[in-house]
């Protein structure tokens, strides 16, 4: 059975292919898998106590010999002219690494692709590869030339600068050339980091046992701004103490150490931690560009000159790879008296006030002396008790412009993030973003043009108008907002989605969100061409001329850097998918697979298929449906369907679910609270039917009869009872299936992942008898499933 038909089998609530799981078990049986380049399964591994801190970037020899073979003599020399021309800039004097680290700072961006292939190919082909640092135009057979036309006269003489242009600042070229007898690979960019990306662009390709011949490869990210959020000592996931929030040495579980004490006070940024580096490499490994560092709910400790420093040290140690620091900002910073004697008053904080903008401005600089390539400010604005304009009389769009004019001349960016859900805008919370911030992107403005946010504003809103919850609608605000830059944001981190305990592979759901059709129209009504999410985002759409996706990441102070080995994956794939989302989860699946577990294909079969129904099914014993937020207080990892007691009505899993004695979901439609109403017209008119709804998003716009017939033919309290179940029963095969491979995987990274699974296996469980037992008491039916 194929990935993709299991994944579609799990949505229809069946259970995972026994073809697969039976694969798994005769391999493990026979010890011999089919056609597998596997060493003998029997044998204990080298690496029985690899603990999963190198990412998908290990380097393990290739399995296959015949396949080694043919890499050594295609691939021989690395060649990397002028490495030092440009160097990276370095604020901090003596940057270090901690005493005993593996990895080293790098001076250049050049420097990194140069050590990059030397690690990974020496790795790979089980041998120390050869260096040259040219500019000999000798080239030895095999040789692997990376650069620039500036740095490399290879790249000059086999790469036209037209094909470098066609690629872009970031992209690259991949191109296998001859002369003679001789044959190499040239590896190049418009700028060093796209060449840094070609290089990890080309170690994927043996990683994963592809041909690195014959090449023609040119390569360009879709989306220009490729940003991690990072959320820092709240909602972290990633630390693995008991404590369940906790990180590695004492100190706490977030991946960047600003404020440690005790005993881990001395490992504090400036003083630069192997980690860093690996997250460095595996965030260019994908191509992502930036990282905001801190918490948006913001402490504006990271505005004071001890912090700028550390940050300083940490941009210093990123920069050769490519990525760039922004800082979650407090709205209301400027009347922190931390700041004194520079702080501003109530009057002053006015968001056109002259006093208001110098002080963002005198900030901004303050920052830029020590970070120079400072990306900008990411703001979370009047929601879930931040500051915001509207506390001094502003909407968004002003608060918004306020901070963008203060900082556009030193060229930085304001990331506004529209999670905004005040409950006197509408009975509604899905309906309120848009409320906020459509009518600021239609104003007409005094020059004829339309929407009043500057140039230099995002405006960042999550895939879904509620919270990142497993399956949501799209925004509604995704093409609705024609004259405004729009990021989109997604959570890495699985925060809904089971955090650190459950096995769930995000890629299909953004795949899904990317290709979910937004059927936008142009001013006269008619449907655009290209109108899917990922039309909008990517800018083709609308012709935005900036674009940016921001994915809140998973980083933690784990030893495998996300807390669960599966983990690694969502944020691998956020960074492919980010680059370019059009490409198939299914493959980047593969690819993670094949980089982090190996390439037998017993393996990359059973493990793709794993993770490819992962997602579909933990949303089958979460919130089937599309039933909204069932979540304990706060935690966000159990079910607690039956809780009101929140302070806040839209707080409370009853606000969603609405359960009663006719149905179960929130009526959202023109005879609701008309959400539907809110998106372009035909999407709306599809939502706004239960006939024409799709089954999955359902409870989100509808309150569903206990008996409606659904399209399996069950009605739809059967059908809800059998997704619950069916979801639970496909975390036990995965359960079955991961038994099974153990002959195939090293020992600790077997038996952990396993451990997450049994508890897994029961953490779905108690979804569904807690859910399904609510239910019951309001449809009054038979539970007819069986586990
Ligand atoms: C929610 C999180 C909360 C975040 C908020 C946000 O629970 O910690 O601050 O999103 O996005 O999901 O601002």
């Amino acid at each position: 059975m194929s990935r993709r038909v299991l994944m579609g089998a799990v949505a229809a609530g069946v259970t995972m292919g026994a073809g697969v799981g039976e694969a798994a078990r005769a391999a493990g049986r026979t010890g011999v898998p089919a056609g597998s380049d596997a060493p003998a399964p029997t044998a204990p591994h080298e690496d029985d106590d690899y603990d999963g801190s190198a990412l998908w970037l290990r380097y393990v020899p290739i399995s296959d010999p015949h396949l080694l073979r043919r890499y050594r003599r295609q691939v021989t020399t690395v060649v990397v002219e002028n490495a030092d021309r440009n160097p990276s800039y370095r604020h901090t004097p003596n940057l270090t690494m901690a005493p005993g680290s593996t990895e080293r700072l790098m001076a250049s961006t050049l420097e990194a692709a140069r050590e990059e292939l030397v690690r990974g190919l020496s790795g790979l082909l089980d041998h120390p590869v050869r260096v040259h640092n040219g500019p000999g135009r000798a080239l030895p057979d095999g040789s692997v030339v990376v650069g620039t036309r500036d740095s490399s006269w290879a790249v000059r003489r086999f790469v036209p600068a037209g094909d470098l242009e066609a690629v872009g600042r970031d992209g690259f070229v991949i191109r296998s050339v001859s002369q003679g007898q001789r044959a190499f690979t040239i590896i190049a960019g418009t700028t060093d980091i796209g060449a840094l990306y070609g290089a990890f662009a080309f170690l994927r390709r043996l990683q994963t046992h592809k041909p690195v011949t014959g090449l023609d490869i040119a390569d360009a990210p879709r989306v220009a701004n490729r940003h991690l959020n990072y959320w820092d000592t709240e909602r972290l996931y990633a630390g693995n103490d008991a404590s369940g929030t906790g990180g590695l040495n004492g100190e706490n579980g977030a991946i960047f150490n600003f404020a440690a004490t005790g005993a881990s006070a001395s490992r504090n940024l400036p003083l630069i931690l192997d980690r860093y580096l690996v997250a460095a490499r595996a965030m260019a490994s994908v191509g992502i560009t930036g990282i905001t560092i801190n918490n948006v709910n913001a402490n504006n400790a990271y505005l004071t000159p001890e912090y700028i420093a550390q940050e300083a040290a940490l941009a210093d140690a990123l920069r050769p790879y490519g990525i760039r620091l922004a800082l979650s900002i407090r709205y209301a910073a400027p009347m922190d008296s931390r700041f004194a004697p520079d702080t501003l008053t109530e009057e002053q904080m006015a968001p056109d006030h002259p006093d208001f903008q110098d002080w963002w401005a005198r900030k901004a600089r303050q920052i830029q002396e020590s970070v120079p390539d400072l990306i900008g400010f990411t703001v979370k604005a009047n929601s879930e008790g931040q500051p915001g304009p509207q506390d001094f009389g502003h909407d968004h769009g002003d608060g918004a412009n306020g901070m963008a004019t203060a900082v556009a001349p030193l060229g930085l960016t304001i990331y506004w993030r529209t999670f905004v859900y005040n409950p006197d805008v509408d009975t509604d919370r899905l309906k309120r973003a848009y409320l906020e911030f459509g009518h600021i992107d239609d104003e007409p403005q005094p020059d004829g043009t339309k929407g009043r946010f500057l140039d230099n504003v995002f405006l960042q809103t999550k895939n879904g108008p509620l919270d990142f919850q497993a399956r949501e609608p799209i925004h509604p605000m995704f093409g609705r907002m024609e004259n405004t830059n729009q990021a989109l944001e997604l959570q890495i981190t699985q925060e809904y989605t089971g955090q650190n305990r459950m096995l769930c592979f995000l890629a299909p759901m953004w795949e899904e969100i990317l290709k979910t059709d937004t059927y936008a129209t142009d001013a006269q009504g008619e449907l655009l061409e290209q109108r899917l999410v990922g039309h909008v985002v990517d800018g083709t759409v609308q012709n935005h001329a900036d674009t940016a996706i921001v994915g809140v990441a998973n980083f933690g102070n784990a030893d495998n850097l996300t807390g669960h080995h599966f983990s690694q994956a969502n944020l691998y794939a956020f960074g492919r998918q980010a680059w370019d989302w059009t490409l198939e989860s299914a493959d980047i699946a593969d690819d993670w697979v094949r980089m982090t577990w190996g390439n037998s294909p017993t393996v990359v079969e059973a493990i793709s298929a794993m993770m490819m129904g992962s997602w579909e099914a933990l949303v089958s014993y979460q919130t089937p449906l599309g039933i909204g937020h069932q979540f304990t207080a706060d935690v966000h990892y159990g079910p607690g369907p039956s809780e009101s007691h929140l302070p806040r009505e839209d707080w409370n899993p009853t606000y969603y679910n609405q359960a009663d004695s006719v149905g179960l979901g929130y009526d959202r439609s023109p005879t609701g609270s008309d959400l539907t109403a809110q998106y372009f017209p035909a999407l709306g008119a599809l939502y706004a039917d239960i006939d024409t709804v799709p089954e999955n998003l359902m409870m989100w716009f509808h309150h569903v009869p206990w008996d409606r017939p659904m399209s399996s033919g069950r009605i739809f309290w059967d059908e809800l009872v059998h997704h619950y179940y069916s979801g639970v029963r496909y975390v036990g095969e995965m359960r079955r299936t991961w038994d099974a491979l153990e002959p195939e995987i090293d020992a600790r990274r077997f038996a952990e992942v396993r451990a997450k699974l049994e508890l897994h296996e029961v953490d779905a469980a108690d979804w569904r008898d807690t859910c399904v037992g609510y239910w019951q008491e309001f449809s009054g039916r038979e539970i007819r499933e069986t586990a």
